[in-house]
């Protein structure tokens, strides 16, 4: 008896002791639409590996990959309301609410990826950032997603003509859409996860996006043709909620600050590693690969550009951007 009670009284402290731990320690959730592995996911592990450290595990990040959370716009919302506070999506889907997010996205804005690193890097990467934070986002970093390309399960695309008449789901912002229709195919935008069925049952002949995306969403199985228009690169982003942010000490703002550069660095270096493998992985498995005439892809752009930028701030950016050497 006495030692049941003595083992229950230890429990008791045992647990006090760990409701103690527990109030002491934030958890913060971070979605992410790609498997586990993935460069995005690792980025934002190895970020929340060195917070939870340097905040002597007075925070924690956990990470739900896969789309656990929901597809990308709508856990755009959750992060925005403050349900999650963070996320990691591309630049893409932001379109619609963050106007300079659009520049980024623009096909054939960056003229390599030296170029992109160089423009987000720096003030004008600075400027972007702020222009999140009336949307009640707190950019904390830009990852790399290298650059986006048409595939499809009908033909090889080598000019702007073979895109005529197919259908291609596109990232979900209207840049992508008039991009697709500019070129003469229809654009279909729709969540990333529905991709698959959707070129297997045939509702769409294929999609557009990075080798490391093709691969693990298993895209190259149903869509063998990969056609290197190069149309964007288009940079991904991992955003913490404003108020989640706001409730930061100014200490702890710098770690997250400091943690998410580093967090950049960690994360391109896995980008490039598995952009290598994800090529290798397709080809193997049977995948056409072939270059495009570029030009007649850079030239068809006018018209989105036309619309989209219309304004003197977007005017300045995209002048500011192409003006980076
Ligand atoms: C990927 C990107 C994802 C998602 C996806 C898509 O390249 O990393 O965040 O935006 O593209 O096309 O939906």
């Amino acid at each position: 008896m006495l030692h049941v009670s003595k083992l229950l009284a230890g429990v008791a402290i045992a647990s006090l002791i760990s409701l103690g731990t527990a109030a002491a320690q934030t958890v913060l959730k971070s979605s992410d639409t790609h498997p586990d592995g993935y460069p995005t996911v690792e980025g934002v592990k190895y970020f929340g590996q060195l917070v939870k450290e340097r905040t002597d595990g007075r925070y924690e990040v956990e990470v739900y990959h896969s789309a656990q959370l929901g597809e990308e716009k709508d856990t755009i919302e959750q992060v925005r309301s403050g349900v999650i506070e963070l996320n990691r999506v591309s630049m893409a889907p932001f379109n619609g609410t963050v106007k300079e997010s659009i520049v980024p996205a623009l096909p054939y804005i960056f003229r390599s990826e030296e170029h992109m690193h160089k423009v987000m890097d720096g003030p004008i990467g600075d400027q972007i950032k702020a222009a999140f934070e009336p949307a009640g986002l707190v950019v904390l970093a830009f990852y790399d997603a290298g650059s986006r390309s048409f595939y499809n399960s009908k033909r090889p695309i080598k000019t702007v003509e073979d895109m005529k008449g197919l259908k291609f789901r596109v990232i979900q912002s209207d840049i992508f859409v008039d991009m697709t229709a500019a070129l003469g195919a229809n654009a279909t935008p729709m969540p990333y996860g529905e991709v698959y069925s959707s070129i297997e049952t045939g509702v769409i002949d294929g999609a557009e996006n990075n080798f490391p995306s093709y691969d693990t969403a298993k895209h190259f199985e149903v869509a063998k043709y990969y056609s290197l228009d190069e149309h964007t690169i288009l940079p991904e982003v991992f955003v913490m909620n404003k108020d989640a942010w706001d409730k930061l000490t100014p200490e702890d703002q710098e770690i997250f600050k400091q943690a998410a550069k580093e967090s950049v660095a960690k994360q391109r270096e896995l980008w490039s590693a598995k952009s290598a493998e994800s090529r290798a992985i397709v080809e193997k498995a049977g995948v056409e690969i072939n270059e495009v005439d570029k030009q007649g892809f850079i030239d068809a752009m006018k018209p989105v550009y036309d619309k989209h930028i219309t304004d003197e701030v977007l005017k300045k950016l995209v002048a500011d951007v192409q003006a980076v050497q």
